[in-house]
């Protein structure tokens, strides 16, 4: 009987840190409107880097820092919604790159809770007992799919890359439950990226909608009903409370969100680990960001219990009771 060890976290993100002072130059919006309707004061962005540069740099740094040989490797699963291409994966761009030769690669796109989607299958491919090890990253390059010139839209979100290191283990478990739910209903909360039909064939021109849209407030509803129910069940099925446990690192969306959280949890806020100060919304990549700059920050221990919990586009949820 096998299960994942988690054996190491680390990030990439472009060098091009933008303040909110410098964001209000391009469009009419302000440090302080952003600020306090956010939490975010600047975030990182691309100058010349793709998705795949990142999960790249990801994927390097897990091998060198944990003495791991790329041809070990036997999962690459990158977890994005700004993918360099359609075709290929990313996943199959960061194994050509490393030489991961022996891999199978794929990616997911489950928008913001991609990563936590990523390691529940990633779990099950070692849990198998048929692969040894896997790399997941969560990787994006949200300045694609923005509109610039929306101000609403544009202050809120950044590009970078977080993954993790996972081996299939006879002795530790650090997958103790989870909750993966999708609400396809509710789908034009938040969309992105369509393509149109251009064949000549086509009857009717679909009106563009490329750019990424979030109807703030139904989000918003969405995420503090849901997520508080989500890290209940996990608690409930692993028999412990919120007391067993040290950081709850949720997807970095808005610091509203997670205050509401906090309070339906009866929980302090000290207990989220919180950077989107630094970085903004960066989807996908939010959650593995914060647990590689958790790492290197030693906030996490050996066997420490965390609960990471992703909530976005689709829409979908993913809560996950891990053990450091
Ligand atoms: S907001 O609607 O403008 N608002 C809440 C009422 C500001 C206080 C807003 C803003 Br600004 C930024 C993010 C959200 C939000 O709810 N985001 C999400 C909710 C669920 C799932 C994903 C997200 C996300 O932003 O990734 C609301």
């Amino acid at each position: 009987m096998f299960n994942s060890k988690i054996i190491g976290f680390e990030s990439y993100v472009p060098q091009n840190s933008i303040t909110n002072d410098e964001l209000s130059k391009l469009v009419d919006t302000s440090d302080e409107w952003i600020y306090t309707r956010t939490g975010i004061s600047k975030r990182c962005l691309s100058t010349k880097e793709n998705t795949s540069d990142f999960a790249i740099n990801v994927a390097k740094k897990l091998l060198e820092n944990n003495n791991v040989s790329a041809e070990d490797i036997d999962i690459i699963i990158v977890a994005t919604i700004t993918p360099d291409y359609l075709t290929p994966s990313t996943a199959c761009i960061v194994q050509g790159n490393i030489g991961a030769k022996n891999a199978l690669a794929f990616d997911i796109n489950v928008a913001c809770s991609g990563f936590v989607y990523a390691l529940s299958v990633a779990d099950k491919f070692l849990k198998s007992g048929l692969y040894k090890n896997a790399i997941v990253i969560g990787a994006e390059t949200l300045s694609k799919l923005i509109d610039w010139k929306d101000r609403g839209t544009c202050v809120l979100f950044g590009d970078g890359s977080g993954g993790a290191l996972l081996t299939a283990s006879k002795d530790y478990n650090s997958i103790l439950s989870e909750d993966l739910k999708a609400d396809g209903t509710s789908f034009k909360a938040i969309t992105g990226g369509k393509i149109p039909n251009v064949n000549p064939f086509t009857e009717e021109k679909e009106e563009e909608d490329f750019y990424l849209q979030m109807n703030g407030r139904d989000v918003f509803n969405f995420a503090t009903k849901t997520v508080p129910k989500s890290v209940n069940e996990i608690l409930k099925k692993a028999n412990i409370t919120l007391d067993d446990v040290k950081y709850i690192v949720p997807h970095q969306a808005n610091s509203r969100i997670v205050e509401v959280v906090a309070k339906k949890l009866g929980v302090s806020l000290d207990k989220f680990y919180l950077n989107l100060q630094t970085y903004g919304n960066t989807s996908a990549a939010s959650i593995p960001i914060a647990l590689a700059e958790m790492s290197k920050n030693k906030l996490l221990q050996k066997g420490d219990k965390i609960i990471i919990t992703g909530f976005g586009g689709g829409l979908t949820w993913a809560s996950m009771l891990v053990q450091i």
